[in-house]
């Protein structure tokens, strides 16, 4: 954890947090989330600390397993700016149809964007932190971004699905950036 702030409600006054993203090549990004047993002040405490992370890292989706947790939780806010949080435990994407490719980014994978081929239209499901399953439909950007984040949870991410000359520039950039940072510490 990186830095504490207060936030203040009218009834109760939470420490917030914003967490360490882990960036590629960390294996850590490789592994698999596991299903939330039980939706706990734990779980929603997590949850508020990754819209945290997410707000003050400028994405507009976070995957528990990117700040280092192995539970399947994920927060997206297309607004990127507190208009519009959404805390999905457990999802899953039942149907998928049509087709898009739009850039994608990543806050593990900094400084790199690519189109990925992706389903325009999906149905999925969740529950929420007050443990109802919710069964819905996303189409455009937030399909993309489920999907995405989904993604994550089982240890995947989107420059899998680049050409191999592209992941192998891209696992050069990493390791220069590695070197740099291992420079300044
Ligand atoms: O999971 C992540 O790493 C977050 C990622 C989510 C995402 C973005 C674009 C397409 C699919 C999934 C980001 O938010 S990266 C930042 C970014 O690309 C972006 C930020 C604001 C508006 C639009 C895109
Ligand atoms: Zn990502």
């Amino acid at each position: 954890m990186r830095q504490f702030r207060a936030s203040f409600a009218p009834f109760a006054m939470q420490a917030m947090a914003v967490l360490d993203v882990l960036h590629y090549p960390d294996e850590r990004l490789r592994l698999k989330a596991q299903p939330v047993q039980h939706i706990d002040e734990g779980i929603r405490q997590l949850a508020d600390n990754m819209l945290d992370t997410m707000y003050a890292e400028q994405g507009i989706g976070l995957a528990a397993i990117q700040v280092n947790h192995r539970q399947r939780v994920v927060v997206i806010d297309l607004s990127g700016r507190g208009d519009e949080p959404m805390r999905l435990i457990n999802p899953e994407i039942i149907d998928r149809r049509g087709n898009i490719e739009i850039r994608e980014g990543c806050l593990s994978v900094p400084g790199m964007s690519d189109y990925v081929p992706r389903a325009r239209h999906i149905h999925y499901r969740y529950q929420t932190l007050e443990e109802t399953l919710v069964e819905t439909e996303a189409e455009d950007l937030l399909a993309v971004c489920i999907q995405h984040e989904i993604d994550h949870l089982d240890g995947k991410l989107f420059i899998d699905y680049l050409s191999v000359l592209k992941q192998g520039r891209l696992r050069k950039k990493a390791a220069k950036q590695q070197r740099s940072e291992r420079l300044r510490l």
